[in-house]
């Protein structure tokens, strides 16, 4: 089973979308994500200026040695768009794996270990009084769970605020835009939001907050404390993670959950995180962190440390992203909770996929491989458009987290 073609595919149905197709002697195709949100191109030109020409003619059966030969191979490590790039491949020949095999990839992950993925959706408004409306649609759409973020008085715009409430898109410029942040205007305000909704919806629905990195160490155990009588399921990224020491600070003050990782590339991304158990839930996922392959290496460090998953799920993790995770989620042991975005229709026709939503759990597909394809006739129609995440700054003008 060679690889005899691997295409790397640029689209934007709506936003920017990188895809690599793997193409075997025998006809199979296998496909996987390649989008980092805002350098999509870097990742496009790693692969095709320096992977794929080295991909042509190998075994499309040995995963693992392919991961090890671009990892160890590039002699550079690590790097989110090295480990994007190997993300894509690694996703790609799990889908030829499967589709040889007759299985779907959670099968040949070890099988079922749940009845469905648990999800969280985003109900997001400017307001308290407009969160609790949407939070409310969510709960009738089946969700058990939901995230929520309101805009902070005060403050012209907020992360996670976003105009269309199911498809949220930060990147929204093609240079980036400018925020305002102001933590203690934040701080004021975040505990009565969490008040409202808990008061409202009682204690069975499950509520998550994401921080967006804003926090000092000291800042956020207060949020965690402040938290702690609505009973969050977590916070999330409630401070610049390179620094992995300040996690301890931030747990003698609260018992709060912690998730922490989407921005992370790989196992020595949260080795100390996860082994010295300062956070509750890792999120990182198949595409940002070197595929099926690694991240369920990093999911089994995890489990031996009672840290579960929590995998990020947001609109710039393509469908085939969302695929892979999905066979993931369902297959190991210590899976908390996935991320759900819900993508447009215009994504989901250049992405044709087989898994579903219902009840509050998503279901992977029961196709053999992933599940997930890409129409490329239907994404030569979207040409690529520069789109950069914002940048924020505080009140003064100095350069924040955003
Ligand atoms: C976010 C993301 O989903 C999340 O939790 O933090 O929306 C993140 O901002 C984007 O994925 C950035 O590309
Ligand atoms: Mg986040």
């Amino acid at each position: 089973m060679k690889i005899v073609d691997a295409r790397v595919i640029v689209t934007c149905p709506g936003r920017n979308f990188v895809t690599l197709k793997i193409v075997t002697d025998d006809g199979l195709t296998g496909v996987g994500d390649a989008t980092l949100n805002g350098r999509e191109l870097a990742v496009a030109s790693y692969l095709r200026d320096h992977v794929v020409r080295a991909l042509i003619g190998r075994d499309a059966s040995r995963i693992e040695d392919t991961w090890q030969y671009l990892y160890k191979g590039a002699y550079w490590r690590r790097g989110p768009v090295t480990m994007t790039a190997i993300a894509a491949v690694d996703t790609a020949l799990w889908d030829i794996k499967g589709k040889a095999a007759g299985m779907p990839v959670y099968q040949l992950l070890g099988g079922r270990s749940r009845e469905g993925v648990t999800v969280y959706g985003h109900a997001n408004a400017e307001t308290v009084d407009e969160v609790l409306v949407e939070v409310a649609r969510y709960v009738d759409l089946g969700y058990k769970a939901v995230r929520v973020q309101t805009g902070v008085p005060g403050l012209a715009s907020t992360y996670g605020v976003s105009g269309d409430k199911m498809f949220y898109e930060p990147a929204d410029a093609s240079v980036p835009t400018e925020n305002v942040w102001s933590t203690e205007r934040y701080l004021a305000h975040t505990p009565g939001v969490f008040a409202r909704v808990r008061d409202e919806f009682g204690p069975g629905l499950r509520l998550l907050h994401d921080v967006h990195h804003r926090l000092t160490p000291i800042e956020a155990g207060r949020l965690g404390k402040s938290l702690e009588p609505y009973a969050l399921t977590w916070i999330e990224d409630p401070t610049p993670a390179e620094l992995q020491d300040s996690l301890r600070l931030i747990r003698q003050h609260t018992t709060t959950p912690i998730a922490i990782g989407e921005i992370f590339s790989g196992v020595w991304d949260c080795q100390q995180l996860i082994t010295e158990q300062l956070i509750d839930y890792i999120r990182a996922t198949v595409v940002h962190a070197g595929g099926i392959t690694h991240l369920r290496r990093i999911f089994d460090l995890a489990a031996l440390y009672q840290v579960r998953s929590g995998s990020h799920g947001a609109t710039d993790l393509s469908p085939v992203c969302m695929s892979a995770a999905l066979h993931l989620d369902i297959a190991i042991p210590n899976f908390g909770l996935q991320e759900y975005m819900r993508h447009t229709p215009e994504t989901d026709a250049v992405f044709p996929h087989g898994y579903h939503f219902a009840d509050g759990y998503l279901h992977p597909s029961d196709e053999p491989g992933l599940g997930v394809d890409i129409d490329e006739e239907l994404a030569a129609q979207y040409p690529y458009r520069a789109a950069a995440l914002p940048v924020n700054r505080l009140e003064d003008g100095t350069l924040h987290s955003w």
